[in-house]
């Protein structure tokens, strides 16, 4: 399923890289996709929308959608 979210706080390719790897913590056949200039984050996961979420808030970036 893919599943996409409005993501604040990247501000350069170690942010994508953190956000990416937090995801795979929770699904590592997760494949992400990120555009931090538009604060998008797409998510090819059968992980749930919630565990995904929490991943990039415990990374230390806000979800906003
Ligand atoms: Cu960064």
């Amino acid at each position: 399923m893919n599943q996409i979210f409005t993501v604040t706080g990247m501000t350069c390719g170690h942010c994508e890289k953190a956000v990416t790897r937090a995801l795979q913590e929770v699904d590592p056949q997760a494949k992400v996709q990120i555009d931090r200039t538009q604060n998008n984050v797409q998510v090819e996961s059968t992980a749930s929308r919630e565990a995904l979420a929490q991943a990039i808030t415990e990374e230390g970036y806000a979800v906003a959608g």
